[in-house]
């Protein structure tokens, strides 16, 4: 017995840059090897978590080969190459035909994207027979991808909720699915601070105790920050931490009276307002302290960024906020990473290298672009994901408006704002602010099924992207959702049959 696959254009997620469906089929079966080159240890791991899926989705347990010689037929080849005609390193191309499944790039994290690809060809697959299936038939197809943007991120709000290393794990491998390449951690807020530093051991101690609503709390120690990394390193994520300031950093306050301009330590804050708190602009210690904790985040972070937040600054005088701005944009740069801050930093003089993150104001982020800076696009009225759908969505808020699924994905980062052009674009970001999102099953309800539209908008060509054919696609996600377990909210804009 066989079973066949539906054909990748109606599957695949970003839709590819070019996807030609050709006649014929590869028979996948249990005989079915993975060869990869032997050459390198990322495509060993690339090798493995293409065998790991296809186990998970199929029950086929296929044997991994690592050869620099390919010449046995009827395969799944990983190949590395110079030939993809492109420079980007996420660009692959994958073909399947009778002979063969080739996934191919001259990088290995093009590699990574190919598989995602060829992973998701097996989502429609769900119910058991599948299991029994002595062979599946995949319709034959040619793909040449790679992104629109350099920037495609979600963003986890680890502090008004805590959420530990296994929850961010699994997040990353959800995002993994949709080639998001960032995942950018709100360590920060007035409710949690929740990153160790060494320097400064009552951040965590006091600032991680609680959360919102009054719960325990945490933080993630040195040793389990650098664990994340590592695994979003692996899926080719770069993880970008955020320590918010001056403003939504109450935790640091309650931990530490000196860095209180009158000395006096506020209490812990377990509710939801934002803008009541600041650093003290005018004390030294202010500075010693911020020199601190981004030098040990700098030390943690592979990845070239660090967020200083600089947002909602109300209780910091905004003469001084501007100072302030520019002297941490100092001590980023002189820990060698690029500063990213909320849109509300470009009233400071910003270097080119520091990067403006939209969220609702165009003026700032035209005077950000006349500073020569790059933005990254969350607009809150579209991509925030902690909006609800609808006013019957239990969680969320409402503020920036309800976002159906079809409001985050009808949109495009070019004509957002009148005045910023593509060139000044660096890429998208989906945040997910945590003040009603309580556990792992709350996270899948709200990212899912809007997250993979923003994913498309960040990857996709704008003319590729067809809110009719998507439908489609999302209704075969929806088949995988189901079969994992995802919590998933059944919008009634979209097919699930
Ligand atoms: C605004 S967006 C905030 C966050 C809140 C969020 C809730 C931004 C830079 N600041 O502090 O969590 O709204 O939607």
């Amino acid at each position: 017995m066989n079973i066949v696959t539906t054909a990748s254009s109606d599957i695949i997620i970003p839709v590819p840059v070019s996807l030609v469906q050709k006649k014929g089929f590869f028979n996948l079966n249990r005989e079915t090897k993975i060869y990869y080159p032997s050459s390198n240890l990322d495509n060993d791991f690339t090798a493995r978590y293409l065998q790991h899926h296809i186990k998970s989705i199929t029950g086929y347990d296929l044997q991994i080969l690592s050869t620099e010689n390919f010449y046995e037929k009827g395969n799944i080849y990983l190949i590395l190459q110079n030939e993809v005609a492109n420079s980007n390193p996420e660009s692959y191309e994958l073909s399947i035909t009778e002979n063969s499944i080739n996934i191919i790039s001259d990088n290995s994290e093009g590699l990574f994207r190919g598989v995602q690809t060829f992973i998701q060809m097996l989502f429609p697959l769900k119910n058991k027979i599948d299991l029994a299936a002595n062979y599946i038939q995949i319709p034959n197809v040619e793909i040449k991808d790679y992104p629109r943007f350099q920037w495609r991120g979600v963003m986890l709000d680890v502090a008004r909720h805590f959420f530990g290393v296994n929850d961010v794990k699994k997040l990353i491998d959800l995002i993994a699915l949709y080639k998001f390449n960032r995942l950018h951690l709100h360590l920060t807020d007035d409710q949690g601070w929740r990153i160790q530093i060494n320097s400064w051991p009552k951040l965590t101690e006091i600032g991680g105790s609680t959360q919102v609503g009054g719960g325990a709390g945490g933080f993630y120690t040195q040793k389990e920050f650098a664990e994340i990394v590592e695994y979003a390193k692996k899926r080719f994520i770069t993880i970008v931490p955020e320590i918010d300031m001056p403003g939504h950093t109450n935790a640091a306050l309650a931990s530490y009276p000196e860095l209180n301009c009158d000395g006096v330590a506020p209490e812990l804050y377990t509710g939801i307002k934002v803008g009541f708190s600041s650093l003290c602009i005018d004390k030294e210690i202010t500075y010693d302290f911020i020199k601190d904790v981004i030098r040990e985040v700098a030390e943690l972070t592979p990845g070239s960024y660090i967020h200083i937040g600089g947002d909602e600054a109300h209780a910091t005088d905004s003469v001084k906020y501007i100072k302030f701005m520019e002297r941490v944009q100092e001590i980023v740069n002189s820990n060698n990473k690029k500063m990213i801050g909320w849109e509300e930093i470009t009233q400071s003089k910003l270097n080119p290298t520091s990067i403006v993150h939209y969220w609702r104001k165009a003026d700032y982020v035209l005077a950000g672009i006349k500073q020569g800076n790059k933005v990254i696009m969350s607009p809150s009225s579209k991509v925030y994901m902690d909006m609800k759908y609808n006013p019957n969505t239990e969680l969320g808020l409402n503020w920036a408006g309800y976002i159906e699924v079809s409001d985050s994905y009808n949109w495009d980062p070019s004509t957002q704002i009148n005045g910023l052009n593509e060139k000044d674009i660096l890429g998208v970001e989906a945040p997910l602010w945590t003040e009603t999102i309580l556990n792992f099953s709350d996270i899948e309800c709200m990212l899912f099924p809007r997250l993979p539209g923003v994913a498309e908008i960040g990857w996709s060509p704008n003319e590729k992207r067809i809110w009719d054919e998507y439908k489609i696609r999302l209704s075969n996600h929806g088949k995988y959702w189901e079969k994992i377990g995802l919590n998933f909210y059944k919008s009634p804009q979209i097919n699930w049959e």
